[in-house]
């Protein structure tokens, strides 16, 4: 080899090396501290390239975000939301996508490097359990400032050194008990959301944890549909969207009318700086009980095959089974095979 031709190759592993030289750094940190924000609700933490986060999972993702791979948008897209315990009153929510080129990221992952993707994240990789709404994780992963929330995410890159890492602590906790408050603690007397930047008061305070709302309705009852937004009015005439999720209750059940109880997620996406409005609650699935918008994850019946919960295995039922045939859950069926 010429001297010439050895200096370029000693000068290409030398610009190598020095590309992977600094491992990124990482800490162990609770909701509260990675949610802090600055008097634009912009997230303020910093102090490390990545975070360790633990906490108590709110949702199954597919009944809030569709996981199925696409070249639209987004395409497949996962998030949960997890909850600090004891005194970490705050919330994370932490996210995965397919198409992260529209959203000026690094590129895209192909339908099948999605599945494989979401097979990882959906499932504890010390047992092969798989992750469900009530179980305490712990999340490892990069996080980027989205609308309001710091979310733990893959900062929008596909390379597999930005990949998210989830593991069991324990499984099937339970949901935390859901905080009851009133639209006074986060609406103000002219219904405009109530903004603190020390989040211990308003909104901020209950972002991305679980909430009650007693004794509201729903004064737009034509906007119920799956992903879609309806509006609570309480009895001092304070209002608040309730984003609706994908979870097939939504479908299968009429809106729920008159007084009534709401449990959700309570959640930020706020479009434009300053990030101190676009409050919502998010519900994902709901029962058809009547009283409370909410899914209790514990049908009554007991009959195998009763897929719409009427008490009655019928052609109901089947006809549900038969439009759905052969549909397969992205990121949950067809994993390791
Ligand atoms: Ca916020
Ligand atoms: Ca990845
Ligand atoms: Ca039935």
């Amino acid at each position: 080899m010429k001297k010439s031709n050895l200096m370029f190759a000693a000068a290409v592993i030398f610009a190598g090396s020095a590309a992977f030289a600094g491992e990124p750094t990482v800490a162990e940190v609770t909701h509260w501290q990675l949610q802090a924000v600055d008097a634009d609700g912009i997230g303020t933490y910093d102090a490390t390239d990545k975070v360790i986060v633990t906490g108590i999972v709110l949702n199954n993702p597919e009944e809030i975000l569709d996981p199925t791979p696409s070249s639209v948008a987004m395409g497949g897209q996962w998030q949960i939301y997890i909850q600090g315990e004891g005194e970490d009153h705050a919330g994370t929510a932490v996210f995965m996508g397919q198409n992260y080129s529209v959203a000026g990221g690094s590129g895209n992952y192909t339908g099948e490097e999605l599945l494989c993707e979401l097979c990882r994240v959906n499932h504890d990789p010390n047992t092969g359990y798989t992750f469900a709404a009530g179980d305490r994780i712990r999340v490892t992963g990069w996080y980027k400032f989205y609308k309001g929330k710091l979310n733990v995410n893959e900062k929008h890159q596909v390379e597999p050194e930005f990949d998210l890492d989830i593991e069991l602590v324990k499984p099937a906790v339970g949901l935390p008990q859901p905080e009851t408050i009133t639209l006074d603690m986060v609406k103000n007397g002219s219904d405009q959301y109530i903004f603190d930047s020390t989040r211990l008061t308003g909104c901020e305070y209950y972002q991305a944890r679980l909430v009650r709302v007693d004794d509201v309705n729903i004064i737009n009852p034509e906007n119920w549909v799956p992903d879609g937004t309806v509006t609570i009015r309480d009895n001092t005439g304070r209002t608040f969207p309730v984003k609706l999720g994908i979870g097939d209750g939504i479908a299968r059940y009429d809106c729920p009318t008159g007084q009534i109880d709401v449990i959700a997620i309570f959640d930020q996406e706020c479009s434009s700086s300053p990030y101190t409005g676009g409050y919502r609650l998010w519900v994902p699935n709901y029962d058809g009980n009547g009283l409370v918008l909410t899914s209790r994850g514990h049908q009554r019946g007991n009959l195998p095959g009763d897929i719409n919960t009427d008490y009655t295995v019928d052609f109901y039922d089947f006809a549900e089974l038969a439009g759905n045939w052969l549909q397969q859950r992205a990121g949950l069926s067809g994993c390791g095979e």
